[in-house]
């Protein structure tokens, strides 16, 4: 009888998460329009990936105030508009990779592409990096070429593998930062570049500053956000390195860095924060932490049991409580009752994800093996975004089985509880981006050459809230992620 009770809980719980108790329905819907299909389903003219290289983006390519959606597969890039219908897609030679450390950036599930108005003309340009290290800028509504660089590759490296637009100088999306890894070992993006957009165009390949000892992330293209608002960005990755090309910070790592992400952890304390989550070396007991820093310096470290975190997702998962929270997708080694044969899964077994409060205190604590329903894989979660769903002011997150492009789920990230489970999904990709602008965040899934669009049905629990992408570091980081980094 208990349990007959908690289904119809759990029942209740999942159909007022996808709005079907609701009886406001399209009427009350406000802020920027919605599918009338879900999801609604793009069909895209191009091959369906067959490995970790390249992903999506979405950002208004015609200018016509709707979020469109680019997509980068081995071989081709596709624009379609957001009604579905295509705008072009050509063919190229795009830098794409899979693991960085022996491949090279940008890495697993990484988009490899860029979009702005890197000339302030008002239209939007798309860029990005081919396998000769050419830089490429095109027109965003008709893929013609504007203009090709080729800067010079630092002599370590064997080409330029990642670029991000950037506001180095405080005059909007008008610079771009190079990044390469070492062509030898394990393989890192220690070089950096920075050029302005305006001199590249002309042939004028000097750099404005450039770096050949950023600590990298170990699986993750380096970002951008303008961490101190003074309109200019800082680099993202185990060093914080500030507009001018001057070291701020660097996390005191015994391994590498899996994951990084940037958000205002900390409303009491001015400007952004970013969280780094370290796997660490074995032989010491300074390992698997979460670091929170600024431009300024550490505000906090911590580790739970030395258990490795490899994804993070950051938001308001628990508004009762100040500031944001860091959800932690543990790696997993067999901790749980049921170790998984080691035949099977060589490296990776049950799951327990953990929570920390803005401060460093762990705040949840469980094993995805309680929490996953029937049909979904032992191996747990993986690529778990943050998703502000249904306007509410507590964040939830997205996730996919791990190791498998499979199911995709909605959860809460306290205590694990999936809300929604999409169970015919066979997930390439995944991506939570805010498509309609009205705060509410949209699962965003490739899934062999079509993309699936989910949104949430029901009523804007907030519907006056600004859009997400007034947020300027919004932007930024849905243009630069990865499969470990949102
Ligand atoms: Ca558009
Ligand atoms: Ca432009
Ligand atoms: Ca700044
Ligand atoms: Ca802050």
């Amino acid at each position: 009888m208990k349990s007959r009770t908690r289904s119809l809980t759990h029942l209740v719980l999942i159909l007022s998460v996808l709005g079907i108790f609701s009886c406001a329905s399209t009427q009350h819907r406000t802020g920027g329009p919605q599918y009338d299909s879900n999801p609604f389903i793009i069909h895209l003219d191009i091959p369906a990936p067959e490995d970790d290289k390249g992903s999506m983006i979405v950002v208004d390519l015609n200018n016509d105030g709707l979020k469109d959606y680019l997509v980068t597969v081995p071989g081709h890039i596709a624009a379609y508009e957001n009604n579905g219908r295509k705008l072009w897609i050509l063919k190229t030679d795009i830098r794409l990779s899979m693991d960085s450390e022996k491949w090279g950036l940008p890495g697993q599930h990484a988009p490899g592409i860029q979009a702005g108005d890197v000339d302030q003309d008002g239209q939007m340009e798309v860029l990005f990096l081919t396998e000769d290290s050419t830089i490429c800028c095109l027109n965003g509504t008709t893929a013609s070429v504007e203009w090709t660089a080729r800067p010079a590759i630092p002599r370590g490296a064997v080409q330029w593998e990642h670029l991000v637009i950037a506001c180095f100088r405080g005059e909007g999306d008008t610079d771009l930062l190079l990044q390469a890894t070492n062509k030898d070992g394990y393989r890192m993006g220690r070089y950096l570049s920075a050029y302005r957009i305006s001199e590249l165009c002309k042939g004028h390949l000097k750099p404005i500053w450039e770096m050949d000892d950023f600590l990298a992330c170990a699986h993750t293209a380096a970002r951008v956000a303008d961490l101190d608002l003074d309109g200019r960005d800082e680099v993202i990755g185990g060093t914080l390195v500030s507009s001018a090309g001057q070291k701020l910070y660097q996390f005191p790592l015994t391994g590498h860095i899996d994951a990084v992400a940037v958000a205002d952890v900390r409303p009491d304390i001015p400007g952004l924060e970013v969280v780094a989550l370290e796997e660490g070396n074995r032989r010491s007991k300074q390992r698997d932490r979460v670091f929170l820093a600024n431009a300024g310096g550490l505000i906090w470290q911590a580790n739970h049991e030395n258990r490795e975190p490899q994804d993070a997702a950051i938001g308001d998962l628990d508004p009762a409580r100040p500031g944001l929270e860091v959800f932690c997708r543990h790696r997993g080694t067999g901790l749980a009752a049921k170790p998984i044969p080691k035949e099977k899964f060589p490296a990776n077994g049950y799951q327990k994800p953990f929570v920390f409060d803005a401060y460093g205190n762990v705040i949840s604590d469980y094993s995805t093996e309680d929490v996953t329903p029937e049909g979904w894989t032992p191996m747990g979660l993986q690529v778990c975004q943050t998703i502000h769903w249904d306007g509410a002011a507590k964040a939830l997150v997205v996730a996919t089985e791990r190791e498998q492009n499979g199911n995709v789920a909605l959860i809460d990230p306290i205590g694990g509880e999936f809300l929604l489970h999409l169970k015919n999904e066979k997930a390439d990709r995944l991506f939570v981006v805010d498509v309609s602008g009205d705060w509410r965040e949209e699962i965003v899934i490739l899934n062999g050459n079509e993309l699936h669009i989910y949104h949430h049905e029901g009523p804007n629990a907030d519907p006056g809230r600004a859009s997400l992408w007034e947020q300027p570091h919004y932007r930024r980081n849905k243009m630069t992620w990865n499969r470990s980094t949102n």
